[in-house]
């Protein structure tokens, strides 16, 4: 019979005797050893975000040392996410599974990467029967999106009484999957902190494993220059070394922030540079006080207040400067998007300030990138290829709709990742409110903001201000459980999503969060089902 992986017919269009016949009639999988599965209930997993569709066939597909890998021949970036699977699946299961192997090579029980034009771009459908499982999507992005769900499927331990190895026992049906906004992302502060590349990569592997697609990284502020530009090195030199409480800050090189591009990239998400200005500068005009605009002289700062810097608007000299880091920038940037931040620019002038916006945004298209600001961005009269990013104000989200520009919503009173849980919390700040979980997921992005319709809503978008953590296991803290519920709400349409079902698939991920090394605040809210002195953090709590 021909080799499985040549056919490149939708899978799930097939009938099913078809289906079945290609999974055991061939000669070669008979050979495989006989097992007798438990009965499964894929409906009752804890995917997290929950799919669109799941139907449950209480089969199971049996991963073990007999299971590959197929990829759509002459799909080099279908393989490249087969490659990724069997990296992961050897991470939980130590099982290393043949890509693409020969079919003389041993009888198989194949994972499919299928290929089907005409699904949405990050749309994705999972087979699963005996003795295959059918990914199949119209691009390596939907399959990457779809290997999220698979490797949620994949049971921490393996079942070693079904048969003489090993056995994984991953339950059976068909799920039909898309996300609700094509914006699915997260910010982190490493200006207030820096954070290394090591860090970044590891909260990258998290935002893949919930179907996140950006992140966004705020590279600039008062308090530290984070990225290397060559045409200008004192940024770093001077600017980037320095941090909120007095520690040593630190910067990406050009390497670094290629590294982390690189490696977003593998795994669909697209990083978003932002250098904030014309506030939030003061490490800048530390290091060349020409750009400074608040007629002091600038000095290292590394308190916490806002809304005291600014470059000075009227100077060409320093449009020259910004053309020069958004030029370098965006030289090492593949994604669409540049964020110029503008938000708290209180020590500048209005007039100045929308002279400075209108200024800054035609630099950005220059080179090739659609510009991003904070919400206050929409106060200028600009044209609608801007996207405003709604954090607190919502006339300026209005202005920005009547604008017809798009609008990323992160409110702050529900999607800033820096609130404190409650008031016992350890870390955080509480300026727009206390985030308990619950409150972080139960809201909807197109019923936030008056005169903010769904249409104009580009997607969702959790910060993380780093003013009170500087290690990862605190950045942790904040962020885990509650980025999850950001993911939820941008990829599960409000229809299909409850806190009920939600907290429960919550408490799934505790498997995951111990393998990879997370911590998370282990709120009240969640049914964690383990005893307390288990969980982290656990003695500072009230919610
Ligand atoms: C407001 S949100 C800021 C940041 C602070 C944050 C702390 C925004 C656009 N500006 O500069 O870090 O509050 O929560």
């Amino acid at each position: 019979m021909e080799n499985p992986k040549n056919n490149y017919r939708p899978f799930w269009q097939l009938p099913l005797f078809f289906v079945l016949t290609l999974s055991l009639g061939c000669s070669e999988t008979q050979k495989l050893p006989e097992l007798v599965l438990p009965e499964t209930d894929l409906s009752s997993e804890a995917l997290l975000p929950k799919p669109l569709e799941v139907i449950g066939n209480q089969t199971a597909f049996a991963l073990d040392q007999y299971s590959a890998i197929y990829t759509v021949e002459g799909e080099a970036s279908f393989s490249g996410v087969g490659e990724y699977l069997s990296q992961e699946i050897a991470g939980v299961t130590k099982l290393t599974l043949p890509l693409n192997p020969d079919s003389m090579e041993g009888p198989f029980r194949g994972i499919y990467l299928n290929k089907n034009q005409g699904m949405d771009q990050e749309a994705y459908e999972l087979a699963i029967v005996r003795d295959s499982i059918l990914l199949t999507a119209s691009t390596a992005e939907g399959a990457f999106r779809g290997v999220q769900t698979l490797r949620q499927l994949i049971p921490e331990y393996a079942n070693d009484t079904l048969g003489a190895n090993p056995v994984w026992v991953i339950p059976g049906g068909l799920i039909k999957d898309k996300p609700a906004f094509t914006y699915r992302g997260s910010m982190l502060d490493v200006a207030r902190h820096f954070f290394s590349v090591e860090d970044v990569k590891k909260y990258l592997d998290v935002l893949a494993y919930y179907k996140m697609n950006y992140l966004h990284l705020h590279l600039t502020d008062d308090q530290g220059w984070r990225i290397e530009i060559t045409s200008w090195p004192k940024l770093t030199e001077v600017g980037g070394q320095t941090e909120v409480g007095g520690g040593s800050g630190g910067f990406y090189t050009q390497e670094d922030f290629k590294d982390l591009v690189a490696y977003a990239s593998q795994r669909f998400i697209t990083l978003v540079p932002e250098v904030d200005m014309p506030g939030h500068t003061n490490a800048a005009s530390v290091s060349y006080p020409f750009l400074n605009g608040n007629g002091k002289t600038p000095k290292p700062y590394t308190g916490m207040r806002v809304g005291f810097s600014t470059l000075d608007t009227r100077k060409d000299t320093v449009y020259q400067f910004i053309d020069d880091v958004v030029r370098e920038i965006s030289a090492m940037s593949p994604g669409p998007y540049f964020h110029i931040g503008g938000d708290e620019s209180h020590a500048t002038k209005p007039s100045d300030y929308a002279y400075f916006i209108k200024r800054v945004v035609p630099i950005v298209r220059k080179y090739g990138k659609t510009p991003m600001g904070w919400d206050e961005v929409a106060t200028v009269s600009l044209d609608s290829n801007v996207v405003a990013q709604f954090w607190q104000d919502e006339e300026n989200a209005e202005k920005a709709v009547e604008q017809g520009m798009k609008v990323l919503m992160s409110p702050a009173k529900r999607a800033y990742l820096d609130m404190s849980y409650d008031s016992i919390s350890k870390f955080g700040l509480h300026w727009a409110a206390y985030i308990p979980v619950e409150r972080a997921y139960s809201w909807t992005p197109d019923l936030y903001a008056k005169n903010v319709p769904r249409e104009a809503i580009l997607g969702v978008e959790a910060p993380l201000w780093s003013e009170t953590i500087s290690t990862m296991e605190e950045l942790e803290y904040l962020a885990f459980p509650r980025l999850l519920g950001i993911a939820e709400i941008g990829w599960t349409e409000t229809s299909k999503r409850s806190w009920e079902d939600y907290k429960t698939r919550l408490a799934g991920q505790i498997p995951y969060f111990r393998r990879r090394n997370i911590q998370f605040y282990p709120s009240r809210q969640v049914p964690w089902n383990e005893p307390d002195s288990l969980l982290p953090w656990y003695k500072n709590r009230t919610k």
